[in-house]
């Protein structure tokens, strides 16, 4: 132990630490600083950022034992407060500049280091500094960050009103369509808002903590389990393991197509024969801190019998690959495509020109900055109660309350302040894990991953191999495709079969092509399960035919921008489910952008030197808005008794803007009510309290939510709408809370809506999966580095069609940080290698410096009839297919064409060698 007297924002502290602690676990355990937070914890995010004597650190890293004696530290609660905001707190909620908000106090704290000791830098000189302290932003695509840090530092100079940091309600005091900040964004800004970590620091002392058994092989037999030396480990309470579980111990996907050759169950909440893949949990230890419970983890004993690990798709599918479920083939799903006539003559023909191509993109780790994390306990109505990162609260009861032999109603899900997921939350995690602890323990108990854990024992991007070919006329017109692709999805079966579907409603989207043959496959392999990603399937199948389009471009010595023109979608086209597109923006947003094209192209060719060649690349994206089929949702609206209104739905927020989506959207349909905009509440998704508004994935929540809201507010509207009087019929107002009270009159409304339009997709993937789509096209302007084959992305250009829009804070953001993905996942995003992409450099996360400062959108808000107030969705628009363009980009430069993500230096460096 150690004495140590320092002072934090001023305060003087005197208190004991443990020799080995950290500063951030002293700021946040012993002094209740939860401001500060802890994401990677290996000194790689920046999330944990405090200054120490005016020397910016990160707080994860920096032993107590080195703090000076009476060491001056800032945290981000000494910057400001929610009542009393820094200028650099203002400038980040007018810029959007915190999305999920877990990496803003590490980066505000940096950036008041910057500002003290540089008043006016450059924005490449803010770039620089975040990148030299590891400042890690996963949802910003950091401009916005670098914009609000510039503006916070003109305001500290005295050549900006800090009041022109404000958001000034229009004179018609309408929101929707403004760059009105989120609710959420003050708490965010001054580290007030408490996410799953800070949340459990808040429990009652009784609370257990655990730490996972977790297979260290990818594939083996359980013989034994030995607890019996974990047991007498100091502070161990209980080591829960598949006998301590009451149901099935599985978890389900529900919704399991009729052709899947497996029957849906074949995930373990902890793994009881088999070890399935690298990381599955086999015991829970629960004990009285978490160091105790990791170290008595460490004593738990498994005998293996170790069996072949199949760690890519072409591997399980060998002839004499066994089973991994025992009882279904390790190919289990097939999904086909047939569209129009036969392919095969048109391929045949001596008029048509082909290109044909193998692609492969593979597994990309979401990495948000918060590791997963949550917590359950029995509440004072006997129910059980997980609080978690779930984006699909009443899907993920559903899914693991048979598993925990909970009746439904007996267990509750609730969504903590989240730090980012991109989808790999659509797929339960801890859930069933704590909630099978606190079952088996009768106490409440909390489970906060490692960043490793994170990478290691959630889902990623299900790589797909495909085979893909295109016919086209000589004048360039799409005749005919053929689509051949096995994709890899883990050793777990839910949303598998989906996904695989994804690839018939994706590869060659965007274009008119009548005739489609075509075949996917869904593979049970060893390696990580595949579980929703941001555009889930369409970055895959949208890279594959982005790609091709160049080569058959190359083919027909045409212009890749004028194939895409000439082949997009326009009234008559359909889409590869034979589906009639809802917007025709492509071929707009194409005209729009040729200007900026021939402009990228003539920067590219004056810019290049003999080393470095640059190059322009396109590409176009398009995803759908829902679940497949007649998706919708439910929402409901409270009048509260203080003249404020409750918008009451489960749209869960991973940090897209969930809160904001939910008021603007309301604000807009309840404008005859003159409300304004600070006068509506919205709620954080929990099952007991809110409608089943369904999950917040496939961008649906803005088109289905926010109709739900529409139709609970149009509901309200009429409800209380007074009798109009008077001569001239003047409206009589609506009626208020307490009116409505006395006249006995209910106060909520409920509001139900769904895409009846919507109809499923056949066996021959043909249907009407999505009402509403989103529609982009990429333009990547990249440098290629000829000695070391590493490639710069140096400007993206996105045309964005994504309906009217509720919030332009909260659209730019999103598409900027899906842009950033993007690049991610052409150039450096991995998790194949399971050791060294276990951490955030090692897996390739983009860091500010391998994104560019420079991004422009430009947006086409054409009119969605089935919208809420004309919106499509927007989130996964900017991951379907930013990355193909960046790969065109290359080809573009230096003339490789890589075709197997991610383009690493060396891939590029062989290919130019050759
Ligand atoms: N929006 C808008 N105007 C439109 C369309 C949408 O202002 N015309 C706003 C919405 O109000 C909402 C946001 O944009 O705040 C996204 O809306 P939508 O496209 O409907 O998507 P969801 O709310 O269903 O969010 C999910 C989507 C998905 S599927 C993933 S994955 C994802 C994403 O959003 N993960 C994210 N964006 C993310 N952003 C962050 N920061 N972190 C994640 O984990
Ligand atoms: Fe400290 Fe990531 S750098 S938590
Ligand atoms: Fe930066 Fe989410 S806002 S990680």
């Amino acid at each position: 132990m150690i004495q140590k007297v320092f002072f934090v924002n001023g305060v003087e502290r005197n208190i004991i630490v443990e020799d080995d602690s950290t500063l951030a676990s002293v700021l946040r355990e012993q002094l209740g600083l939860t401001g500060t937070k802890i994401g990677c914890g290996q000194g790689h995010c920046g999330s944990c950022g405090v200054i120490i004597d005016g020397t910016y650190t990160r707080s994860c890293v920096y032993k107590m034992s080195r703090l000076p004696e009476g060491a001056c530290i800032t945290t981000i609660e000494g910057i400001g407060t929610p009542g009393n905001l820094h200028p650099i707190q203002k400038a980040w909620i007018r810029h959007g500049a915190a999305q999920c908000g877990f990496c803003t106090p590490g980066f505000i704290v940096s950036a008041k280091a910057l500002l003290d000791t540089n008043p006016n830098p450059t924005r490449e000189e803010v770039r620089d500094w975040f990148q030299a302290n590891r400042n890690a932003c996963r949802c910003t695509g950091y401009k916005p960050i670098v914009d609000a840090v510039m503006d916070a530092a003109k305001v500290l100079r005295g050549e900006m009103d800090v009041k022109d940091l404000d958001f000034v309600l229009p004179g018609d005091g309408r929101i929707w369509g403004s760059r009105y900040p989120r609710p959420t964004a003050v708490g965010k800004v001054t580290g007030t808002l408490d996410y799953g970590a800070d949340l459990i620091l808040k429990m009652p002392k009784k609370t257990l903590h655990a730490a996972l058994v977790q297979a260290k092989v990818s594939h083996a037999n359980i013989k034994g389990i030995d607890t019996s030396e974990a047991e007498k480990m100091p502070g161990v309470y209980k080591i829960v393991t598949h006998k301590d579980i009451r149901g099935k111990n599985r978890i389900t996907g529900l919704i399991t197509f009729p052709t899947n050759k497996g029957d849906g169950w074949d995930r373990p909440i902890l793994c009881d024969e088999k070890i399935f893949q690298y990381g599955d949990a086999v015991a829970i230890v629960c004990a009285d801190s978490y160091r105790n419970a990791a170290a008595a983890a460490e004593k738990v004993k498994l005998d293996l019998e170790v069996l072949p690990a199949y760690m890519s798709a072409p591997a399980a599918m060998a002839e004499d690959a066994i089973e991994i479920h025992p009882g279904t083939p390790n190919v289990y799903f097939t999904q086909k495509i047939k569209k129009g006539e036969d392919t095969a003559p048109i391929f045949a023909r001596s008029d048509v020109v082909t290109a044909e191509d193998d692609f492969y993109v593979g597994r990309q780790p979401h990495m948000p900055i918060e590791p997963d994390v949550g917590f359950a306990y029995l509440d004072h109505e006997g129910r059980l109660v997980i609080h978690s990162k779930s984006i699909g609260v009443h899907l993920h009861l559903a899914m693991i309350a048979p598993g925990l032999g909970v009746e439904p109603e007996k267990l509750v899900l609730v969504t903590n302040p989240s730090g980012g997921t991109f989808g790999y939350k659509f797929s339960p995690t801890m859930e069933a894990l704590v909630g099978a602890a606190a079952l088996a323990t009768g106490h409440p108990v909390a489970l906060n991953y490692t960043w490793k854990q994170q990478q290691q024992y959630t889902g990623k991007r299900s790589p797909f191999f495909v085979n893909m070919k295109f016919a086209a006329d000589r004048e360039g017109k799409l005749l005919a495709m053929e689509t051949d692709y096995s994709v890899d999805h883990g050793p777990y079966s839910e949303f598998g079969d989906l996904l695989t579907l994804r690839g018939t409603q994706f590869m060659g989207a965007g274009y008119d092509i009548p005739n489609i043959r075509g075949e996917g496959r869904t593979v049970c392999t060893n390696h990580a399960w595949g579980s929703a990603f941001r555009a889930y399937g369409s970055p895959q199948s949208l890279f594959s035919s982005e790609v091709l389009m160049d080569e058959l471009a190359e083919k027909l010595g045409m212009d890749p921008l004028e194939i895409r023109l000439k082949n997009a979608y326009r009234p008559g086209s359909t889409s590869p489910t034979g589906q009639a597109p809802e917007s025709y923006s492509l071929p707009k947003m194409l005209e729009a952008l040729r200007p900026k094209y021939e402009l990228a192209k003539k920067r590219a060719a004056e810019g290049s030197t003999a080393r470095y060649k640059k190059g322009v690349g396109l590409s176009v994206g398009v995803y759908g808005c829902g679940l497949d089929g007649p998706d919708g949702s439910e929402a409901r609206v409270d009048m509260n008794p203080d003249g404020t209104i409750t918008i009451c739905t489960a749209w869960e927020d991973h940090g897209q803007g969930a809160d904001i989506g939910a008021i603007g959207t309301a604000h807009e349909a309840l404008r005859p009510l003159g409300i304004s905009p600070d006068k509506l509440r919205f709620t954080w998704p929990n099952t007991a309290k809110c409608p089943n508004s369904g999950p917040a994935g496939g961008s649906r929540s803005q088109v289905m939510t926010g109709n739900a809201i529409r139709v609970a507010c149009e509901t309200l509207l009429k409800e209380t709408a007074k009798p109009k009087s008077g001569f001239f019929k003047k409206d009589g107002g609506y009626m208020t809370y307490d009116e409505l009270v006395a006249a006995g009159k209910p106060t909520s409304f409920a509001g139900k809506w769904s895409a009846v339009e919507g109809a499923a997709c056949d066996e021959n993937s043909q249907g009407k999966p999505f009402v509403i789509y989103m529609y982009g096209v990429f333009m990547a302007e990249v440098t290629v580095d000829t000695e070391t084959g590493k490639t710069a992305v140096d400007r993206m250009t996105l045309m964005c069609d994504c309906g009217k829009i509720n919030n332009r804070l909260v659209v730019d953001g999103q598409n900027y940080g899906g842009i950033a993905q993007g690049i991610g996942l052409a150039l450096s995003e991995d998790f194949e290698d399971i050791e060294k992409h276990s951490t955030m450099p090692g897996a390739g996360f983009p860091y500010i410096k391998d994104i560019p400062d420079d991004i422009e959108v430009i947006y086409f808000e054409e009119h969605r009839a089935d919208g809420p107030h004309g919106a499509a969705g927007i989130g996964e628009l900017p991951l379907t297919s930013p990355h193909a363009s960046v790969i065109n980009g290359i080809y573009n430069a230096c003339g490789v064409r890589i075709t197997k993500l991610p383009a690493y230096p060396e891939k590029v460096l062989a290919a130019l060698k050759k």
